[in-house]
């Protein structure tokens, strides 16, 4: 197996003109998705990193996509502000790029959207070695074909990342949590879906199982105590209140994602099929984040075993970590388009998790 280390989009170009399989790694903090088959030669992509532009006055940012999230984090909280789609396993060093192409988003995605509704612009090199940009570092941007968000879960099938651009937000000035335990998953479901239905504009809107709400809001720290009491007179119970560092560290806490043993797999169900999920899931670790529209799980079991539940549910799943050659798992999503994009894009099937016939 050949490992390379580009530092240029020039280079990158060059290791694929000069390979014909090709496998991308950013951090390596989802290991299902870039360990390499035995014919695949591995992109370490860590070398292409380095804020490129940052206006905190613009609230853009455009940086190399092996960029450590942590690097982006760090240097946005500078100036007051994140990356709202709350990406994941930013501790263990997920890079810009691999949470693109993962289409990763964390708890706090509730608020403003995912991974797709931030990306403004992407620089890429497609399976002909050509280097193509799309998109802008303008928020305004709607001319052409928007490239930038199909890249969004794209695998790294459709073109190696090399630049990315972002709009960010201001962080909020203040945070507190409330988890609310119920006895019964139905009385969190209804709680669950009259919030998501409701003008409460919550950060986080999470069900850990079997039956807690973890309830995150944001905001002026003037407002919150007035909002707190709105939100526990509207849920009708009393919950746990978490605030300053306890609160900070319970949302960090999760966003390391180590749920169990096992692999660690991504679903995105709807909220409305979180009953049967749950009779089928029994004891397995996991946790229902966005009003229930994102399902992170450790299945310590077969995969096939999974990959028949989800069957039976209409759900497709991804796998981050545990070893399969196939992680994407459940029903197929691959859409007749996806393969046109991905023909166009990448004719000699360079980026294909199978080789080409
Ligand atoms: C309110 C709400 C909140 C949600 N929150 C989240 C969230 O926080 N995080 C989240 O991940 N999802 C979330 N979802 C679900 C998400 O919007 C999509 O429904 C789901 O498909 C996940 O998309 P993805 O791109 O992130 O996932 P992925 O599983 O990475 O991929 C999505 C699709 O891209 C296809 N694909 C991948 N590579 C290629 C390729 N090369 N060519 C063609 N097709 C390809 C896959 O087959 C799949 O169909 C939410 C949905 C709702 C309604």
């Amino acid at each position: 197996m050949t490992v390379l280390y580009p530092t240029s989009p020039a280079e990158v170009q060059e290791a694929i003109r000069a390979h014909s399989r090709v496998r991308a790694r950013g951090g390596g903090s989802k290991p299902a998705l870039s360990t390499p088959t035995e014919d695949q030669t591995v992109l370490e992509m860590r070398g292409l990193s380095g804020v490129k532009e940052y206006d905190p006055g613009e609230y853009v940012l455009v940086a190399r996509a092996g960029t450590p999230l942590a690097e982006v984090e760090r240097l946005l909280a500078q100036h007051g502000q994140y990356l709202p789609f709350d990406p994941p396993l930013v501790e263990q060093g997920a890079t810009l790029g691999g949470t693109v192409a993962a289409g990763l988003s964390g708890p706090m995605r509730q608020r403003y959207g995912g991974v797709r509704d931030f990306i403004l612009g992407v620089q890429f090199v497609d399976g002909t070695g050509q280097l193509v940009r799309a998109g802008g570092k303008v928020v305004k941007n709607a001319a052409g074909f928007d490239l930038p968000k199909l890249m969004v879960g794209s695998l790294g099938r459709l073109g190696l990342l090399t630049e990315l651009a972002f709009k960010v937000f201001p962080y909020p000035k203040a945070t507190a949590t409330l988890r609310v335990a119920f006895p019964k998953l139905e009385a969190a479901l209804e709680a669950l879906y009259r919030l998501a239905g409701s003008s409460i504009e919550l950060y986080a809107l999470d069900l850990e199982p079997p039956a807690t709400l973890a309830l995150r809001l944001g905001g002026l720290p003037e407002a919150l105590p007035a909002r707190l009491e709105r939100l526990t007179a509207f849920m009708g119970r009393a919950g746990d209140l978490l605030q300053g560092e306890a609160e900070a560290r319970y949302w960090r806490d999760l966003n390391r994602l180590e749920l169990g043993a096992g692999y660690l797999v991504k679903v995105a169900p709807s909220a409305r099929q979180i009953p049967a999920l749950e009779q089928a899931l029994g004891s397995v670790p996991r946790r229902y984040m966005s009003a229930g529209n994102l399902l992170y799980l450790a299945w310590n079991d077969e995969l096939a075993q999974l990959d028949t539940l989800l069957r039976s549910q209409n759900l497709s799943g991804l796998v981050l970590r545990g070893h399969t050659a196939r992680p994407q798992i459940g029903i197929d999503l691959e859409q007749v388009f996806g393969q046109r994009v991905a023909a166009a894009l990448d004719p000699q099937g360079r980026f294909s998790p199978t080789p080409p016939q």
